[in-house]
């Protein structure tokens, strides 16, 4: 926590020679970047003139600068003072619905100290929400190429250079990240981004224990052992439930718990009409069979899907099978693998084409909130990855393998001429090992190929893109925005940076989750056909830990420091695929580990070698055995605690005791009052109606009279008793 960085940088970085003395700021300033170039001039004025007049309403100042082609730059920030109204609001807003514990203070002092006390990211967002929600929600309207904004290509924050640069170079130095790094990465981007990094340290601490039971495995263990896999699927399911906690943890350390339940409408959320409550809330309805109706397309869609694919996957395959088993000419056994190869090179695009299928379909879900769309976009982005990525393996193991023999006579039967001839001649040997090639084939060509799409292509597109530019404004002898209006000589390079920016690409952190998690699924699903593969996963994402911040600071805009409390709907998937994991590697086990010679297996001896009617009782066992091995994890780990919620419970401790102490103390003091409220309060009882309280107005004079009768009554009993004795 000491060493947070300053994120403020001295004006000069900005603007070179210039006075020093005062400091730009990053924190509160967003960029919008309006295109004119598809409207003509008199609609383009309108729109400006109208945009200016909106930010300028909500209290933001505005700069207006030149952009790349026909566009604008519109640069917004907020005054110290609105900045820390704002902050102070939010602050409350959360208080209110219970995301932070401690209330913050009201009076003036404390708000001016609530602003010094903020970090980059809740500033930025601040803004940003001044710029983007609507105007019953206390912002301007602006929403990035929606509506009548339509030309507005996009919202965003400018990049704190100095500090992603500082905070990168900090990054590469350490070997595993601490919390104050995860901090960092908060302040800087904010938590949904940070939460991100989170897990990919969690998991890469993980990963290093597959790695070296991987090794162990490899060196000393026979093919597809059972006893890796055990130990494979117990770290999987003890790292789920442990990244859980963390993230229990980490959402208290941002103070971002629950913060689901604070998110406005999205613009393109269409409702009928407005509906008042009871409680007089004004809710937006929209049918609830109509949305269902509409989700229910994702069922056709997901089955179009596997169909699809499946046919291309097993297009592949039978090509490979054509030239594996009939093609005998040279570089035979390279050739094998060059279908697989292209596969796995061109699912990444497949991939993407049907993702941008689910993001219309989630579109047109019509989801109230950014967040319920982000999660439906997600579940079917992780469905259609899990088919792409994970359906050749299967296929490879249940369908290819086991029932080649049968299947590769019939291709050849299939076939015309001379070459089905060869195929049905030709004796089908079952390959045990092909099943691990697959494997290694497809997490390798994957992660490379991901590391391509994610590093050199879109590096590639932007180098071109600005060299056509310069071509483009060179040949046309167009009149470029700087001879109409030169820069300010001062400003120069940061406009550069700021027009570069603007032609990035938004950054959207779903797409990077997405990735850990399917390499998770190769992990949990088909560990033990190759133990060696966590020690290529662990390499890999200790780079890609890195090149991923590298990615987000130059090939995207800035993202919006948007607040979650966790990876959302990931979790899910992640605790679907170890479950499935246990079922997967037990059939794996099952078939490949007898069937390589070694019938070692202990299931394999109770259920009397490998044949296909106990495959389904080795699943029945193995993932009943994992269900109970999951609950006693998850048992033992919460039992176990997270260290952010001993802590809260602690402070929440404390703060009450202190209420009750200060309520104790209060009454306390009106106890002990002074002669003069004494005197006060007896006349105003000696005057009160009822006489029967006006007798013992004097101080202890109860009490006097309570030992006066004490003692009167106690005579009068003995008395009774001497008489009774006499
Ligand atoms: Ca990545």
């Amino acid at each position: 926590m000491e060493e947070r960085f300053n994120f403020t940088v001295s004006r000069a970085d900005t603007f070179p020679r210039v006075d020093e003395r005062t400091d730009l700021k990053y924190h509160d300033k967003n960029v919008i970047h309006y295109d004119f170039s598809g409207v003509d001039d008199e609609v383009a004025t309108g729109e400006i003139r109208c945009m200016c007049e909106s930010l300028s309403q909500v209290g933001l100042q505005t700069e207006v600068r030149a952009g790349e082609d026909q566009s604008l730059l519109i640069f917004v920030r907020a005054a110290a003072e609105l900045l820390s109204t704002e902050i102070y609001k939010s602050r409350v807003k959360d208080w209110l619905y219970s995301i932070t514990k401690t209330q913050p203070q009201v009076d003036k002092k404390s708000k001016a100290q609530a602003a010094k006390f903020t970090f980059e990211a809740e500033s930025l967002l601040c803004v940003y929400h001044l710029v983007t929600f609507s105007r019953e929600n206390g912002g301007a309207g602006i929403t990035p190429e929606f509506g009548r904004w339509e030309n507005v290509k996009a919202v965003f924050p400018i990049h704190n250079e100095p500090a992603n640069r500082q905070l990168l170079r900090h990054l590469s130095k350490r070997f595993f990240l601490t919390k104050d790094d995860l901090d960092q990465i908060r302040d800087l981007f904010g938590s949904k981004v940070a939460f991100y990094f989170a897990y990919m340290q969690t998991y890469l601490l993980f990963l290093s224990f597959p790695s070296v039971t991987g090794i162990l495995a490899w060196a000393f263990l026979p093919k597809y052992s059972l006893i890796y896999a055990i130990i494979t699927l117990v770290g999987c399911t003890m790292f789920l439930e442990y990244w859980k906690i963390v993230q229990a943890d980490l959402s208290i350390r941002w103070d971002v718990k629950g913060v689901g339940s604070l998110k406005a409408n999205r613009p393109k959320y269409r409702y009928e009409k407005v509906v008042v409550d009871s409680a007089g809330r004004p809710k937006h309805y929209y049918p609830k069979w109509k949305s269902f109706s509409r989700q229910s397309l994702q069922i056709p869609f997901f089955a179009l899907c596997l169909v699809v694919l499946g046919v291309i996957i097993t297009g592949v395959f039978a090509l490979e099978i054509l030239v594996s088993e009939a093609y005998q000419g040279p570089y035979q056994s390279y050739l094998e693998y060059v279908p697989t190869l292209i596969l796995a090179a061109a699912l990444p695009y497949i991939n993407s084409l049907l993702e941008d299928a689910a993001s219309w379909l989630a579109e047109f879900e019509n989801h109230r909130t950014h967040d319920h769309h982000e999660m439906s976009v997600t579940q079917k982005l992780f469905v259609l990855s899990f088919i792409v990525n994970y359906l050749p393996i299967l296929l490879t193991a249940f369908v290819y393998v086991p029932l080649g023999n049968q299947i590769v006579p019939w291709l050849g039967s299939q076939l015309p001429g001379t070459l089905g001839d060869k195929l049905d001649k030709h004796f089908f040997q079952k390959d045990p090992d092909r099943l691990r090639n697959e494997v290694i084939a497809l997490t390798l060509t994957g992660q490379l190929s991901d590391m391509f799409e994610e590093m050199v292509v879109p590096y590639a597109m932007h180098r071109i893109r600005s060299w056509y530019h310069a071509y483009k404004s060179y040949r046309s002898h167009q009149a470029s925005f700087n001879a109409v209006s030169p820069d300010d000589p001062m400003e120069k390079s940061f406009l550069r940076r700021v027009r570069r920016q603007a032609s990035l690409p938004s950054y959207n952190v779903q797409d990077d989750i997405s990735e850990m998690v399917i390499q998770f699924g190769y992990l949990a699903l088909f560990s033990p056909v190759w133990p060696l593969v966590s020690v290529g996963f662990f390499i890999n994402n200790w780079i890609e830990l890195r090149s991923d911040f590298l990615k987000i600071c130059i090939e995207h805009q800035r993202p919006h420091p948007t607040r979650t409390d966790g990876i959302g709907p990931w979790i899910h998937s992640l605790d679907a695929l170890t479950w499935l994991g246990s079922i997967s590697t037990a059939a794996i086990v099952h078939m490949f580990g007898t069937e390589t010679g070694w019938s070692n297996t202990i299931l394999g001896h109770t259920l009397g070698g490998v044949s296909w009617w106990s495959l389904p009782i080795t699943i029945f066992v193995s993932e009943h055995i994992f269900l109970v091995l999951r609950a006693v994890v998850r048992f033992i780990l919460q039992s176990v605690g997270s260290e952010e919620v001993r802590k809260e419970r602690n402070e929440r401790y404390v703060r009450r005791r202190k209420y009750m102490d200060e309520l104790e103390a209060a009454n306390r003091a009106k106890e002990m009052l002074d002669v003069g409220a004494v005197q006060r309060r007896k006349s105003v009882r000696m005057a009160d109606s009822d006489i029967f309280w006006t007798k013992q107005v004097e101080r202890g004079s109860s009490a006097e009279t309570g030992v006066s009768l004490i003692k009167a009554l106690g005579r009068d009993e003995t008395l009774v008793l001497d008489k009774k004795d006499n």
